[in-house]
Formats: structure tokens, sequence, C-alpha cells
């Protein structure tokens, strides 16, 4: 048996924050997983160092299921972020340790490749429509075939997914929260007259997506959903808070707008009303925060018997790591539906180096042993981590609003 000998947190901010769990075995083989769980970096760190690390020494790695069902219900304290992200972490690493030993990509264990390659969806922002159309255009001629599309809402100093950097997205922006104000009447107006200057810019044959952020109430999200249902959006995301799941029923009565959900669940349980009453269409959980490949593929196999598919969570705050391990999964899940993708910064991709590629709008995740993706951890040490919090949000008369 490939015995583990050593686990290590490592922490490093290749241009944002981001903690791996690498995990080697008596035989020198070693697997990484992301643990990186944006603006509570440490408390996962903390968690896998003090309280899960210890547990793995001297255990058969290829016990993966038996590993994950150790750190679930071996913790008493089931669920939640940090749990769900740490034991993601391990589970991750033990997939990559597979693969090496078996010498094949972790897709060829899950089953093998259910397609050629992996659809993936960019970023069109800007503070205007014009703005966002015309990033919208050059991606189109990029070969993308899928774009979200964000932009400022007039009279706001800012907006969620409207980015400072016109490439790279960072909300992480502070040794502090820093404060956004939100005003949800002027928004309403100015999604739909984006989504019909992108159907007039871009044509039909690109699917447009977009993300409401948590931030409407249940009937709001439902009339945001007809006013779009015109320009055939692709998804709707987060329209509300989803820790009430029959909310979703409310705005399924007033559009046929496809949702989805679930970039911040960290488990089945928090998915499994939506699911099964069929009131969402993509579930959002992705590797890093929902437990791992073994949980997320729980969750996918569940999700198939209601036609719900899949969408993989993107964005630039899971590493590379995470993204391997993600196109893997949508490579051989059979209910995919389409993966989030956002590059990362030149610095994160030389510590993270990967052998997954994107062209066009597709993605594969190459065929090297295992996930494909390592880090190094030389380059890694000459980046210090730096306290970053996410922003919080608050209505104009000063209420504290969702983020
Ligand atoms: O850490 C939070 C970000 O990952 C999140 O705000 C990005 O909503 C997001 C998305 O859909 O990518
Ligand atoms: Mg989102």
């Amino acid at each position: 048996m490939p015995k583990i000998v050593n686990a290590r947190v490592i922490i490093t901010s290749p241009g944002r924050n981001f903690v791996t769990l690498k995990i080697e075995c008596d035989d020198g083989t070693t697997g990484v997983g992301d643990a990186t769980l944006n603006g509570r970096e440490l408390a996962v760190a903390s968690y896998l160092a003090d309280h899960v690390v210890p547990c793995l020494i001297g255990r058969d790695a290829h016990r993966i299921e038996d590993v994950w069902q150790y750190l679930y219900k071996g913790a008493y304290w089931r669920r939640g972020p940090v749990t769900m992200t740490a034991i993601a972490a391990v589970d991750t690493a033990l997939w990559d340790i597979k693969g090496k030993l078996a010498g094949l990509p972790v897709y060829q264990l899950l089953g093998g490749a259910s397609r050629e390659a992996v659809t993936v969806y960019c970023h069109a922002n800007g503070t205007s429509i014009d703005d966002t159309i015309a990033a919208a255009l050059e991606y189109q001629q990029q070969g993308f075939r899928a774009i979200r599309l964000q932009c400022g809402v007039p009279g706001m100093a800012s907006t969620y997914g409207v980015s400072k950097d016109r490439y790279f997205y960072e909300p992480a922006d502070g040794d502090l929260p820093s404060e956004s104000v939100w005003n949800t009447s002027r928004y309403l107006r100015i999604v739909p007259e984006l989504f019909k200057a992108a159907r007039e810019a871009l044509g039909w044959d690109v699917h447009l997506l977009h993300d409401i952020h948590h931030r409407l109430t249940p009937i709001e999200a439902g009339r945001l959903g007809k006013d779009l249902e015109p320009y055939r959006p692709f998804w709707l995301e987060d329209a509300t808070p989803a820790e009430n799941q029959e909310a979703f029923k409310l705005i399924r009565q007033h559009t046929s707008a496809p949702l989805a959900v679930g970039e911040i669940f960290n488990s089945i349980w928090d998915a499994k009303d939506l699911i099964q009453n069929q009131l969402i269409d993509y579930i959002r959980a992705t590797v890093v925060h929902a437990g791992g490949i073994t949980h997320l593929r729980r969750i996918a196999a569940f999700a198939d018997l209601y036609q719900v598919r899949t969408g993989c969570h993107g964005a630039t705050d899971l590493s590379p790591v995470c993204m391997a391990a993600a196109l893997h999964f949508d490579l051989s899940v059979p209910n995919f539906g389409i993966q989030e993708y956002m590059r990362h910064t030149p610095e994160t991709d030389a510590v993270f180096p990967h052998a997954y590629s994107i062209e066009g709008g597709m993605m594969h995740p190459g065929d090297e042993p295992g996930l494909g993706v390592d880090i190094d951890e030389e380059l890694a040490k000459g980046y210090e981590y730096k306290p970053a919090f996410l922003p919080v949000n608050r209505l104009e008369d000063g209420t504290m609003y969702s983020w």
C-alpha cells in the first residue's frame, strides 16, 4: 500500500492568496489539493495542519472513500466551508496520487471522457454597457461560445463582477473589508438593456450568462428573469440567497430563465431540495469547497436523476489545482453543463505548473498521470501571504446587504 508519510500545508500569494495541501507517500509519490477559502485562508490552513494532517500519517493513500468518511463522520462537527474545504484538499491530493500510481489521468479513473473537451464560459465586464459589449466581442472572436456579462450600474461607484483590471478579477481587496453600495431598482433596469445590446452585437450563437450574486429577493429575481427571457439567457446565477432552498419556488413560478446556484455550497445537503424539486437547472458546487472530487461526484450523480447539470465555479480564487481537478471531473461526468473560466495571473500560473490547456472556448485537463498540476514550492516561498478580505455591501441608507 502507498503509505502517507507526510502532508504539508503551503501558503503562498502569487498575485493572490492560495492554500495548497501536498501529501507524500513512502515511495515518494506526491499529490496536491487546493484548500483556498477566499478571505478565510488561514482558518483552513490551521484546520488542516492542526486537526487533519496528524490523522493522515500512516494511512493507505489508496483508500480515498474511507479517508473521506473518516474526516467527515469522524469530525463529529459535520459540513461547513472550513471543514469541507480541508476534506476537499485531502481528497483531491489522494486522487492525484492514485492517478500517478496508476499511470493514468484522473478522468480515466472516473470512468473516462464523456466528451472531447470541456466547454467554458469566460467573463466580459465593463463599467458601461458599451465597454462590456466590446469585451464580449473580443472573447467571441477568440472562439468563446459562452460569455458571462456584468456591467456597472449607473450612479454606483462599484458593482459586483466589474473588476478594476480588465483581465484579472480580484474581489478580495483590503486588509479590512471594503464597502460597496447597492441599488436594486437601478440594477434591474440596466441588465435587460445589457442583454438587448449583447444580442444585437453578438448574435444568437453565443450563450450569455449573468451572476446576480445573491442580491435579489425571489420576486425581484422573477421579474428580472421575465425581462431577460426574450434574450434567452443561458443562466441566471445566485438569483437570491439560497439558505432557504424553497425561495426558488417563487422564482420558478415567474420565469423560465434557467437558474444556477451553488458556488458557496459545501455539501449535497445545501442543494438537496433545490435539486429534487427541480428548482434549479445547474449546480455550481466545485471541487475545493464541496468536499473534493469524491463528494462532487455524489452531488452530480444525484443531480443527474433530476436533469440538473453541473456548472463548476471557476473564479481566480480557486487555484490551478482546483481548476485541474474540476476539468477531470467535467470531462468525465455525464451531466456536465458548463465550466467557469477566469484566467489566472502569470505569477499564479508559474507557481502552479499545469497540463490543462485552453483553445477557443474549450479546455482539456491534459493526459499526464494524476491531475497534471503541481506547486513549485521554491517559487511559492517568494510570495508571502497577505491578509485580504472580501468586500461587504450596503444599501444606500446604510443597511447591510448580501455581497
Ligand atoms: O471568492 C468569491 C468569488 O469567487 C466570487 O465572487 C466569484 O461569484 C463569483 C463567480 O461566479 O465566479
Ligand atoms: Mg458567482
